[in-house]
């Protein structure tokens, strides 16, 4: 198995991270085939006039997968969190995820949980890590049950409070006991401000690594901030890493150069992969 694309895609809501609208979910398809893509991201904040069977359907006509489910927009939209007080409010959050994880079974897809981890509440790191892993806990049992997989987002501390880079990452999921449906999602835009270095990054995840965003420095499309992006997939590469590289990043510096040039970026690295695979 080699390294595969996706890029983020939103079929419902407009989402600052796809280049197209929700409208043109269609065309985003279609862009993504001609650009190489292997599969779509999609975002997807509930499931009101969301057909998870017809998207299935549109994504198999365009030989396309899915990677993960993004599941971000419901923290801001409804204020969802894992990490809910108010008890109603965790069993909607666990609700949505459970819904989210019985699309992904259709999909064969990741869940993704990144910003429905966040809380306004001051916690100390363990009261964090409690608290979070109580939420999950019946999220991670039934997505077993379901044979679907969890990734959970290292997000920035500008974002979030708690599990900022790839070794609070591994802490946590050592703290939960390494359960095997659940891995983790690392972005390059995060991780540029919280990990020392993302070679080592890269090694301390190893097989937990499940899932990697990429978007420059300051978060426009690879090239545009100061990034090196071939080292790092490099490092990719000589880790075994085996899963998605999914572009997200913002329509920076427009939307027509993320559409036009995805394409060729992913050319060159998969040439790069080809290049290492030759010299063996
Ligand atoms: C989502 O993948 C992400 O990286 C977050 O920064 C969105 O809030
Ligand atoms: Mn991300």
């Amino acid at each position: 198995m080699m390294i595969t694309f996706s890029a983020t895609l939103t079929c419902q809501y407009d989402a600052i991270f796809s280049p197209f609208s929700a409208k043109q979910f269609y065309q985003g398809l279609a862009w993504l085939k001609n650009s190489t893509f292997d599969a779509a991201e999609l975002c997807i904040a509930d499931y009101n006039n969301v057909d998870v069977i017809a998207i299935a359907h549109a994504l198999a006509e365009h030989g396309l997968g899915c990677t993960t489910i993004a599941s971000g927009q419901a923290r801001k939209r409804e204020g969802l969190s894992l990490l809910a007080a108010d008890d109603a409010l965790l069993q909607r959050t666990r609700q949505r995820i459970y819904q989210h994880i019985d699309a992904a079974a259709i999909l064969g897809s990741y869940v993704t949980i990144g910003s429905l981890r966040a809380t306004e509440t001051a916690l100390s790191i363990e009261q964090y890590k409690h608290s979070l892993a109580q939420g999950l806990a019946p999220c991670i049992d039934y997505a077993q049950k379901c044979g679907v997989t969890l990734i959970i987002e290292a997000l920035n501390r500008y974002e979030i409070s708690h599990l900022n880079s790839a070794e609070d990452m591994m802490l946590f999921l050592e703290f939960i006991g390494m359960p095997p449906n659940v891995g983790i999602l690392w972005d390059v835009f995060h991780a540029n401000i919280e990990d020392q270095s993302f070679a080592a990054a890269i090694q301390r995840m190893g097989p937990s690594l499940h899932h990697v965003h990429f978007a420059d420095s300051n978060r426009a499309f690879p090239g545009y901030g100061h990034l090196a992006f071939e080292d790092i997939y490099r490092h990719l590469q000589q880790s075994g890493y085996q899963g998605a590289i999914s572009l997200e990043c913002l329509c920076r510096p427009s939307a027509q150069t993320v559409i036009k040039q995805a394409k060729p970026f992913i050319e060159r690295l998969r040439q790069l992969a080809c290049a290492s695979a030759s010299r063996q």
